[in-house]
């Protein structure tokens, strides 16, 4: 049997910090933040004078309601104001706020008294427009400023927008238009996707007629390519011909601390997606908080986050996070292999990328191609590295420390969800890192791992990720629906805590590792298995590029393990190579690994934001309806 790039010696090494990085670092001691944080709201509430309030709060946290909490009541601030205005006033108001970049290599560069000006404009046309405080906008988009631009333009007059993904089909893009009710849309023409354009009008033409709210469509003209202006529902205006003559100041709308900011719809990993409210300060404070002592961000940082910003990682960290800190962050539009597989590194080395924030899917992707790339382009930039999205498994974890950190740089491992709206279980800078875990919940946040009843489970044993006392960036509802808010979170498991959906394990040093959805998790022999561990397991081989496991029904075991394998360049799936991979993970992973069948396969089911839809895998081989495809990715 090859013996791997193994799972079980990384998992066993511990990577200590970088001694430059901790002289720098905001927070230098690990745990006694963690001990600050205990007092919960003493610590949030000192994070909260970081920002510019026009009135400060009565009660840091108001649980007379639960779970539907409030922070920071009767508060009263603007986020638009305290990402942008606040900046201009400072020796910021020149630096690059917005550096977008694509694939065609086109740059745009808006400094923040720039960014500063396009929004007011913008927020300028949509009062014109008629959209007053708690109105939706909504917003289909590419990776492109008139987005970024849009959104700060909603938060300035208290409006608040429902990004939904650019890659969604019709029927997905419907579905979520007509959920929140929009009167305004803003869209673009085309968006830049592997040499070729997207024609996203062409898409929203085709909406449009089964959207009834909206009143008025805005055009970015973006990629250039030729589209029709239709008078079908309501008006379509170019975004320049709206912004024309519009001045370039306006007044702020003063908001409650809980007033809500904005929808968004959940990845639909494993079932309908749900529409996530999220309201103003406590979010601000969560995400520019987390992204600060996490990412360490000082003056001189260019921040990239290579989420979409239809997904909550672009939201808060592409966005919100780097604009309240009053960094440059840095948009890509583009795929991570195209023209090739080196993209993303020559990115770096052109812009000199100080922190780069990605997901495990990505750089398994780019594994695929083995290191030719990464050395091809000076990395030295490089400062931290961090993942979201999925568990990152080992062999990822090495891979990116390697080859893309050199060595030097840690990898935050970040676990959050749309709903938690922040980071809530992340190492920082100074921690001790072992690869395939988050480790420790975030100062402030109390998480545990807990079973049916809500006990903590003993170190080693599976059991349910909880959040036991409110955050300040949680989100405050589904959007219309709070029934199924406080069914589907708040009621499963007793003690009034949060379930977060996933399963997960402790270690001796109280490290959380994540196992998976628990809708995905694998039932053999009576023992419950991660799918993030089979996973991991066959990714630690050196022929696996990726892996994908489901439970395939057997009448002694209960269930089998199926596993759909993405091989690297040069390998086939041979018989010699079944057995072999079936030895490997058995050893890895013991007597209760029991496969049934291997199959390669050249891609997997995904969502947008990255994430294996393992229900579709399972509906497939069951013959069954596929359910809800509206977020799977198709290209
Ligand atoms: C931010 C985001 C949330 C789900 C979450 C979990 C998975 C996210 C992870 C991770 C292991 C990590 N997840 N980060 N699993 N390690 N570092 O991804 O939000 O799209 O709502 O998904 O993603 O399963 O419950 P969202």
């Amino acid at each position: 049997m090859v013996k791997s790039a193994n799972k079980l010696d990384n998992e066993k090494k511990v990577f200590k910090p970088n001694y430059m990085l901790v002289e720098e670092a905001h927070v230098k001691n690990w745990e006694a933040e963690i001990e600050k944080g205990k007092d919960m709201e003493k610590y949030w509430a000192e994070k909260a004078e970081q920002f510019e309030w026009f009135q400060k709060w009565d009660q840091v946290l108001d649980e007379s309601n639960k779970p539907f909490y409030k922070w920071f009541t009767n508060g009263k601030i603007n986020l638009a104001y305290n990402a942008v205005d606040r900046w201009i006033h400072t020796d910021k108001r020149n630096q690059v706020a917005i550096l977008y970049a694509n694939e065609r290599g086109d740059e745009k560069k808006l400094t923040y008294y720039e960014l500063y000006r396009e929004v007011n404009k913008m927020a300028n046309a949509l009062k014109n427009l008629g959209v007053e405080k708690g109105d939706t906008v909504s917003m289909y988009m590419p990776m492109c400023p008139e987005l970024l631009i849009s959104m700060l333009a909603c938060n300035k007059i208290g409006a608040v927008h429902s990004v939904v993904y650019s890659g969604l089909s019709v029927g997905a893009f419907v579905e979520r238009m007509n959920d929140a009710k929009a009167k305004i849309l803003v869209t673009a023409d085309g968006t830049f996707r592997r040499g070729k354009v997207i024609d996203l009008k062409k898409i929203v033409d085709e909406a449009m007629l089964k959207c009834h709210t909206i009143e008025t469509t805005i055009v970015v003209k973006h990629a250039g390519n030729p589209i029709h202006m239709s008078e079908l529902s309501g008006k379509e205006i170019f975004y320049d011909t709206l912004l024309e003559g519009e001045p370039d100041e306006c007044p702020v709308e003063e908001m409650d601390s809980e007033d809500p900011l904005f929808i968004l719809y959940t990845s639909g990993s494993t079932g309908k997606p749900k529409a996530v409210l999220h309201t103003t300060a406590g979010y601000m404070v969560g995400v520019a908080t987390t992204l600060k002592t996490i990412f360490d961000i000082h003056n001189g940082d260019l921040w990239w986050c290579t989420g979409d910003i239809g997904w909550i990682t672009g939201h808060s960290y592409l966005i919100y996070g780097p604009l309240l800190l009053g960094t440059t962050t840095l948009v890509y539009e583009g795929a991570p292999d195209y023209p090739d597989p080196g993209i993303w590194w020559k990115i770096v080395e052109k812009y000199g990328v100080t922190k780069l924030y990605t997901s495990p899917t990505a750089i398994r992707h780019l594994m695929r191609y083995g290191n030719k790339y990464p050395t091809v382009y000076n990395l030295s930039s490089l400062k931290i590295l961090g993942s979201v999205g999925e568990p990152m498994n080992p062999a990822a974890w090495m891979w990116l420390y390697r080859n893309i950190g050199q060595e030097k740089t840690p990898i935050m491992d970040t676990w959050w969800q749309t709903e938690t709206g922040m980071h809530m279980i992340s190492p920082l800078p100074v921690s001790h890192l072992k690869p395939g875990t988050p480790t420790l919940p975030f100062p402030g946040v109390d998480i545990d791992v807990v079973d049916e009843n809500g006990n903590p489970v003993p170190v080693g044993e599976d059991g349910y990720v909880v959040v036991k006392k409110p955050w300040p960036a949680m989100f405050r509802t589904l959007y219309k629906d709070e029934k199924r808010f406080v069914n589907v979170y708040w009621k499963d498991i007793p003690g009034g805590v949060y379930r977060a959906g996933d399963m997960a394990r402790k270690d001796e040093d109280g490290y959380i590792w994540i196992q998976g959805r628990s809708d995905d998790v694998l039932k053999i022999a009576g023992h419950r298995v991660g799918t993030s561990e089979v996973e991991a397991a066959f990714s630690s081989h050196p022929a696996v590029a990726e892996a994908a496991v489901i439970g395939k029904s057997d009448p002694v075991k209960g269930q089998v393990i199926k596993a759909f394998v993405i091989l690297k360049e040069g390998y086939k799936l041979t018989t010699k190579l079944i057995s072999e991979l079936q030895r490997h993970v058995r050893y890895e992973l013991g007597p209760v690994a029991v496969l049934g069948d291997i199959v390669q396969v050249d891609n997997l089911p995904k969502t947008r934001s990255g994430k294996i839809m393992r229900r579709v895998l399972r509906a497939r081989e069951e013959g069954k309806d596929l359910g809800d495809l509206s977020t799977l990715e198709d290209g």
